[in-house]
């Protein structure tokens, strides 16, 4: 349940933000049918994340994890932007200065039309070929050839960021300038527990900014949030944009 002291708060930080920095995870696409990772309907068809979304992984067995994400992308491929997305967009189109990092890879935000955003764990509609390292976008689904090759013969891989793999320097840096820059960061849909962006919102509080959680439970970052909104983010989003009434 949700106190209106809560929403009133979150608005009233809203109406005087300067910089609006919006980080999101999985809970925000859970309402457009995506599994979240470690919620209970977490697991992607008996596998974890951190069982198959790595480097070692697909050096031993490139069939199964390409498996894993042609089913990932067949969900995905079906699901729609939900009204979380959208009002994000809105938020872009409100505030002047305003950046968005997300750490989903389904491509949802990107399909609201938002600009200002970083995919700082890449994105799985594209792929990389392992020998060249030249990424271009594979829609097809499902995927005719298993595992999918490059005009070069090499093997093409989701050009997502795996686990035990360095985030993108230049997402990184995006992502730095804003946590320095924003006096708002507003959270949402994430359990807060992959580094480095767990790290996010303890870097925007030690610079004296504001955190907003949005989420459906309390997280870690629910101890240093200065407000904690907990529903659900399609629900809570629009109303807080609605709230803003520009
Ligand atoms: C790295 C892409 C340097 C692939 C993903 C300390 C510092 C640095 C690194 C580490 C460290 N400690 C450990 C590490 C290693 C590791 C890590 O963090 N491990 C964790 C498990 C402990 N980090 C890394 O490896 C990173 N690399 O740091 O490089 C380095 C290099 C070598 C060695 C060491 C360091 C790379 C991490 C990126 C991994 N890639 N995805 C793919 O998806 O296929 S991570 C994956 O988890 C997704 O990107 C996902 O977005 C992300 C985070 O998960 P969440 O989004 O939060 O999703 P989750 O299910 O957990 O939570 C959903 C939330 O939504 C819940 O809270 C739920 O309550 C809520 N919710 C549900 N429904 C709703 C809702 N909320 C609102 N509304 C709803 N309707």
């Amino acid at each position: 349940m949700i106190h209106a002291a809560d929403i009133d708060k979150a608005v009233e930080r809203l109406a005087n933000t300067k910089f609006l920095l919006v980080l999101t995870g999985a809970g925000i696409s859970h309402e457009s049918g995506i599994p979240t990772f470690r919620g209970n309907d977490g697991l992607w068809q008996n596998y974890r994340a951190e069982e198959l979304a790595t480097p070692w992984a697909f050096e031993r067995d490139p069939v199964t994890v390409w498996k894993w994400y042609d089913w990932r992308r067949g969900i995905i491929g079906k699901a729609e932007p939900n009204p979380g997305h959208h009002a994000i967009k809105e938020l872009e189109d409100i505030f002047e200065n305003f950046l968005l990092i997300t750490q989903n890879v389904d491509g949802l935000h990107g399909r609201t039309g938002v600009t200002r955003m970083v995919e700082i764990h890449g994105n799985l509609w594209r792929v990389r070929c392992v020998r060249e390292g030249k990424t271009s976008m594979l829609m097809e689904v499902p995927l005719s050839s298993i595992p999918p090759r490059c005009e070069c013969g090499e093997m093409l891989r989701p050009d997502v960021v795996w686990f035990g793999e360095s985030l993108p320097t230049q997402a990184l840096e995006q992502a730095f300038k804003a946590l320095e820059m924003c006096d708002t960061l507003m959270v949402v849909g994430t359990s807060g527990v992959v580094y480095p962006v767990a790290s996010f919102p303890e870097t925007v509080k030690s610079n004296g900014g504001f955190v907003i959680e949005i989420n459906t439970e309390a997280t870690p970052i629910s101890n240093i949030a200065d407000v904690s909104l907990y529903g659900k983010s399609g629900d809570i989003l629009p109303a807080l944009v609605n709230a803003l009434g520009v």
